[in-house]
């Protein structure tokens, strides 16, 4: 940290010639207009701005009561928070929404069909805005733990997009949240190199801890219209501890990288871990935490709960990612040993955390979760009942198809058994089965590496379907072998489309 900063500082806005732009979060909301696309600081909870939506958000209700237009699109690195995605929603202020989110009130207004919802890979983001294919980013919104003498930026509890939403913007407007610690300047790694075709040049990272940009973000002055102070929390709430079904499915992940580390087909440190976010992902680190492994590493895009344990533990060396996603208690053990953590832990912009290139050359061993997978190993991660969006696909799709070995994990069977998430055809592809070199349920794992179509059915229904499912999922197999159009991948089709219907016929799933 710089002599002249220090983390009692009166202000965070130590630039002097940034100081005029200061200003409520009321005024600062009066720079966004209706029809304006902006670009919005947040990853899973962590470095959303917190004060500015909300001020928009009574700024729509209240243009919309006077009978005015008055909606935005909004571009994040992933999903926020109540506080952003929850109260433009719940205003009716959000025209288009891009990428990842998992907001219930959110979710509900795109399943009704009252927004546009655009769910494309987190690694795409940032590309698909300096092509242009989003056209001009009017403003960014921004949240930074503090401001340097010479303007420059310390970037938050998430890096997401917020590299490329500063350069593009036309306007940004800065949240300075007090309450994130300024000790997290020097734990970011902001990568300026980046290129568009056909001027790319290989991005020069070999190892997870590699630094290959700057600890800060850059802004030119004059672009910056208002800075607000806030002192708000990000949204972390509490994990549950892993449920049974969580810890089966941990148990066969970690018996299968042993099997792996036996056979040769890894090192004894294992490759770079990938982990989704949630119940299972925490119990598959919690696992590793019970194990003999030391000296891992973590290729990812969210430090969650259980990778600051590991690193405590020594079970992991280092960790990467673009943002954190812990809750209240990890964050107080996190904010005590922030420098032990600093050396540890490395933040990146979301198109270099869930970068192809970097996933293949790492050689990534990813853990993600999915909704249901079919008999080929096609995987749903998004639609439930092949329509509703339960939040998107994230940076599964990043990780998953230039991993080393891509896994995805899920109970048997949801909503108290009546469904089996082992299907005959997936009602939404997100993963295809070229994709998907592993799946785990609380019944076990199928290795579907080196199989055919119909190698791969056998071994689903045997290792991952609930019981209760086994029967008619090798009596559909069976028919189709002999009954299907063409005997590779055999299919009913009208059968397998039907599945699905049932359970909205049935009620189990409510229209
Ligand atoms: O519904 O909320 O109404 O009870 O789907 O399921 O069991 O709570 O699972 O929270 O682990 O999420 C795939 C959504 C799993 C997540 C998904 C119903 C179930 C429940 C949620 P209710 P659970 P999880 C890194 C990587 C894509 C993004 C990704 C996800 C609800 O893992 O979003 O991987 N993945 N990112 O009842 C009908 C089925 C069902 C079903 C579950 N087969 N049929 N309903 N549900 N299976 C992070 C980022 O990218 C940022």
């Amino acid at each position: 940290m710089p002599s002249n900063l220090t983390a009692h500082s009166e202000s965070r806005i130590q630039a002097e010639h940034l100081r005029d732009r200061v200003m409520s979060a009321e005024q600062a909301t009066t720079f966004i207009h209706h029809d304006m696309t902006v670009g919005m600081s947040g990853f899973t909870g962590a470095g959303y701005p917190k004060a500015i939506p909300q001020a928009l958000a009574q700024q729509i209700e209240q243009t919309h009561a006077r009978g005015e237009p008055f909606q935005i699109r909004v571009l994040t690195g992933a999903s926020t928070a109540p506080e952003l995605d929850g109260a433009l929603a719940r205003a009716k202020g959000i025209e288009m929404r891009l990428p990842y989110q998992s907001d219930p009130v959110l979710r509900e207004r795109i399943n009704a069909g009252d927004l546009e919802y655009i769910d494309i890979h987190l690694s795409h983001v940032a590309q698909h805005m300096w092509f242009g294919f989003y056209g001009q980013l009017d403003v960014a919104v921004v949240e930074v733990a503090g401001i340097l003498p010479d303007g420059r930026l310390i970037p938050s509890s998430s890096v997401g997009n917020n590299k490329t939403w500063i350069d593009q913007a036309r306007h940004v407007i800065l949240e300075v949240n007090r309450w994130q610690p300024l000790e997290l300047l020097g734990m970011h790694d902001i990568y300026y190199g980046t290129a568009l075709p056909p001027h790319r040049k290989p991005i020069p990272l070999t190892l997870p801890d590699d630094r290959i940009g700057e600890s800060t973000l850059h802004c030119d002055p004059a672009k910056i219209v208002a800075i607000v102070e806030t002192d708000l929390p990000d949204r972390n709430s509490p994990f549950a501890s892993p449920d049974e079904d969580s810890r089966r499915i941990a148990e066969h992940v970690l018996e299968f990288l042993d099997h792996e580390v036996a056979h040769g087909r890894l090192p004894a440190q294992l490759l770079p871990l990938q982990s989704g976010v949630g119940n299972i992902a925490n119990a598959v680190l919690a696992g590793l935490g019970g194990s003999n492994y030391r000296n891992l590493t973590a290729y990812t895009e969210v430090i969650q709960d259980g990778m600051l344990d590991l690193i405590k533990s020594g079970v992991l060396r280092m960790a990467s990612a673009t943002a954190f996603s812990i809750s209240p208690q990890a964050m107080d053990d996190f904010r005590s040993n922030i420098d032990f953590y600093r050396e540890r832990i490395v933040l990146r912009p979301q198109e270099i955390s869930n970068h192809p290139e970097l996933i293949r050359r790492l050689g990534c061993l990813t853990m993600n979760g999915m909704i249901e997978a079919d008999l080929y190993g096609n995987v749903n991660s998004t639609h439930v009942m092949g329509s509703r969006i339960q939040n998107g696909i994230g940076g599964s799709g990043d990780f998953a198809r230039n991993a080393y070995i891509s896994m995805f994990l899920t109970p048997s069977s949801a909503k108290s058994g009546q469904i089996s998430c082992i299907v005959p055809m997936v009602s939404h592809v997100d993963h295809t089965e070229h994709d998907v070199a592993v799946l785990v349920t609380e019944q076990g794992l199928a290795d579907l590496r080196g199989l055919s179509p119909k190698q791969r059915a056998q071994q689903i229904i045997t290792h991952c379907a609930h019981p209760d499912y086994r029967d008619p999922l090798s009596d559909y197999f069976e028919r189709a072998c002999h009954d299907s159009y063409g005997k590779h991948t055999p299919h009913l089709l009208p059968e397998a489309l039907s599945w699905h219907q049932r359970f909205i016929e049935t009620g189990t799933m409510k229209r």
